[in-house]
């Protein structure tokens, strides 16, 4: 922790990743658990088969109903204060880049200000005839799937499997890690790609590679750090 706190003051630019795990400790239920690996799942089916075209040209309702849920999940939660302790380090570094592959906002909520939303956002709908994006955060939606003015049917504004990122999100978040002399790995399983990707480009450039999680995952034993702990409990240790 303290060789860590060290690399913090020193870094000149710092990228992080986050994922569903710095926001677990808001009460949103994460993709595949924690430590318990008590998978998230609704109404025992997993993200990976509800979060997909196929699954949305096949069962629109089902899948709404899902991102309804999680976004009543969502309107009631709060940033943590590991949210924070993130928000106030970006005031603080010189440069300071925050990618996230969550899709609830927490981020941007606790003062975040550049953030690269990789995965799109759950409060985001787009038509699926005349491609017009609108934010609405009206929780429940007062129908299911919902409707654009033009007729056409709305979708999350989301990245589900299988779909390309914003290619220009994709190439900043590239960037900032390529350029980051410090990366931090923060509440993701790292299953997910091209996310995961990220930690291991900013080591092949040079960067020290810090881990927070409550379990060990794919990536850790490639990394410089492993602090094993919450987020919301461990970054304001180290930001303090
Ligand atoms: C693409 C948005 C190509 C929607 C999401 C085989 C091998 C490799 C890759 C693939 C493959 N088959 C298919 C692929 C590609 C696929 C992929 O990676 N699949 C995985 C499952 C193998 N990727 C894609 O399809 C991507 N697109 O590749 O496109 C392409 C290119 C060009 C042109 C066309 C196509 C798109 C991926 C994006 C999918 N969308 N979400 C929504 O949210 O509804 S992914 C979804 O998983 C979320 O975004 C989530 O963020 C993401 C990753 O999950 P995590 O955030 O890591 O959360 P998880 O629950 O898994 O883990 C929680 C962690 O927190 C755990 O480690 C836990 O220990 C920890 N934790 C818990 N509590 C705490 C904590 N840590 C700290 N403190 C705590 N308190
Ligand atoms: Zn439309």
């Amino acid at each position: 922790m303290q060789a860590v706190r060290e690399w913090l003051r020193e870094a000149s630019s710092i990228a992080v990743l986050t994922g569903a795990g710095v926001s677990a400790e808001s009460g949103v239920p994460t993709f595949r658990g924690g430590a318990a690996g008590t998978p998230g799942l609704w109404k025992q089916y997993r993200a990976e088969e509800l979060a997909t075209p196929g699954a949305f040209a096949r069962d629109p309702k089902l899948v709404w109903e899902w991102y309804d849920w999680r976004r009543s999940l969502i309107a009631e939660a709060k940033p943590n204060p590991g949210h924070y302790a993130l928000a106030a380090a970006e005031a603080r570094a010189a440069k300071f880049t925050l990618i996230t592959q969550n899709v609830d906002g927490l981020h941007e909520l606790a003062g975040s200000r550049n953030v690269l939303r990789l995965h799109g956002s759950i409060w985001m709908l787009r038509c699926l005839e005349c491609q017009r994006e609108r934010e609405d955060r009206r929780t429940p939606l007062p129908e299911i799937p919902p409707r654009c003015e033009c007729g056409g049917t709305l979708r999350p504004g989301v990245v589900w499997f299988g779909e390309a990122l914003p290619s220009k999100v994709w190439q900043d978040a590239e960037k900032a890690a390529r350029e980051a002399d410090l990366f931090l790995l923060i509440g993701t399983s790292a299953v997910v790609y091209p996310a995961a990707g990220l930690a291991p480009i900013a080591k092949s450039s040079g960067a020290r590679v810090v881990e927070i999680n409550i379990a060990e995952t794919g990536l850790s034993d490639g990394i410089d750090e492993f602090l094993q702990g919450k987020s919301g409990e461990l970054l304001p240790q180290l930001m303090a």
